[in-house]
């Protein structure tokens, strides 16, 4: 906490420095709470720091979410919300630079912490998961004049479900790094049966059927903030994958995360179902503020998307297992198998209600 501490003095924070503490349960960087006092009143920040092994280039990085949330700063102005809570505030260093970078290369940024906020990671009703929908509804919907071509594409392929599949889990499976593969034999399995599913997506944009948008790629619930005192979803987090994507995926792995009866890495998989109550929820939420602008083909592809998007991600749980859990943060060694197999059950459990979510997306447009 030491080096935290002279770190955070790199950054122009007002005050005295209270506390610094771990915060949050993302899965990639690592987060930061510094808490300060000014002149009585508290005031408090989000440092973090970058995992740059998978955020390479740094600067792009930076520049991509600097753009982005000085373009919906404005949104928002426009459209009469509040600037400084509902999108991210970062905060220069000293030497005016986007982030700071140490002397052994780590590099950090900082952001003011939204006031009485807070993060869920799971869904305790309907309302608040609609809620959640909305809020990333609309991020997409003031997105949607943002000037593209001007983003760096931050992870190429993110969600080209085939690309990863051929590129990342099956060299994975042959080269079988951590000698688990023996132990995982039922659900290499299970992701080769539905390879076909894999390149669905990627062929309609082909085909043109599909338009690319500019998307956050990474919607699970913990990546929006909510108000303490209403539950209303306030602000967008997590900007590092905003690129040119499809609104499908944004949908779809919203989905994956809140909509699964249980927490992403339950080990019961018995416990794991689709809750179609909540998938209805956000579906009616997300397309309340986005949906007009989606054509046929989005509308025909939600519930696929729902299921492709938790596939996926099962696949990069297990690749990542078998690779010997190099980008995932894990708490135990068999934490992304498990992860995984939990992904796994809720795509199996999908498929069995399929027609379900068809008409039920059917039923709100
Ligand atoms: P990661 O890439 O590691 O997921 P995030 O930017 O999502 O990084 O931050 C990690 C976690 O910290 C979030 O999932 C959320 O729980 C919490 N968090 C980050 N910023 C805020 C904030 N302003 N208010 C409340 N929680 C936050
Ligand atoms: C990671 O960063 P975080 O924890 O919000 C990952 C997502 C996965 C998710 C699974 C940059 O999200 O793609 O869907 O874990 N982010 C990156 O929980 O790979
Ligand atoms: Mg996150």
């Amino acid at each position: 906490m030491e080096q935290i501490k002279e770190i955070l003095n790199s950054f122009k924070f007002k005050g005295d420095l209270e506390s610094v503490e771990p915060f949050g349960s993302g899965h990639i960087n690592t987060t930061y709470i510094a808490t300060y006092n000014e002149d009585g009143k508290e005031r408090q920040y989000i440092l973090q720091k970058v995992n740059t092994n998978i955020f390479k280039n740094i600067d792009e990085l930076m520049d991509n979410v600097f753009a982005v949330t000085s373009f919906l700063r404005e949104k928002i102005k426009e459209n009469g919300g509040n600037p400084h809570r509902e999108t991210l505030h970062y905060i220069k260093t000293d030497t005016g630079s986007k982030y700071y970078r140490c002397d052994n290369g780590d590099c950090y940024r900082a952001y003011r912490f939204v006031d009485k906020s807070v993060s869920y990671n799971s869904v305790d009703s309907a309302q608040v998961f609609k809620k959640s929908g909305i809020a990333f509804g609309r991020f997409q919907k003031y997105l949607s004049d943002f000037p593209a071509t001007t983003l760096a594409e931050i992870i190429p392929n993110f969600h080209n479900t085939i690309w990863r599949y051929e590129n990342e889990f099956i060299p994975a499976v042959e080269n079988n790094l951590s000698g688990r593969a023996d132990t995982c034999q039922a659900e290499i399995q299970f992701v080769k049966d539905r390879k076909e599913d894999c390149s669905r997506l990627v062929n309609l944009i082909e085909k043109g059927e599909l338009p690319i948008r500019v998307t956050h790629n990474d919607t699970k619930l913990n990546n929006v903030i909510f108000d303490e005192d209403t539950d209303d979803a306030i602000c967008v987090i997590d900007l590092d994958t905003v690129m040119p994507g499809l609104a499908l995926y944004d949908f779809g792995d919203s989905i994956r995360f809140g909509a699964n009866t249980c927490a992403e890495d339950e080990a019961d998989v018995s416990k794991i179902k689709i809750n179609l109550e909540y998938f209805k929820a956000y579906a009616e939420g997300f397309l309340s503020e986005c949906g007009e602008s989606f054509n046929q083909c989005e509308i025909d592809n939600l519930a696929f998307a729902a299921k492709i998007m938790t596939f996926e991600c099962g696949m990069r749980f297990l690749t990542d297992y078998i690779n010997g859990d190099t980008y995932f943060k894990t708490a135990y060694p068999e934490h992304n198998l498990v992860r995984a197999r939990n992904q796994f059950a809720l795509v199996k459990d999908m498929e069995d209600h399929m027609t379900e979510m068809e008409d039920i997306i059917k039923n709100i447009k």
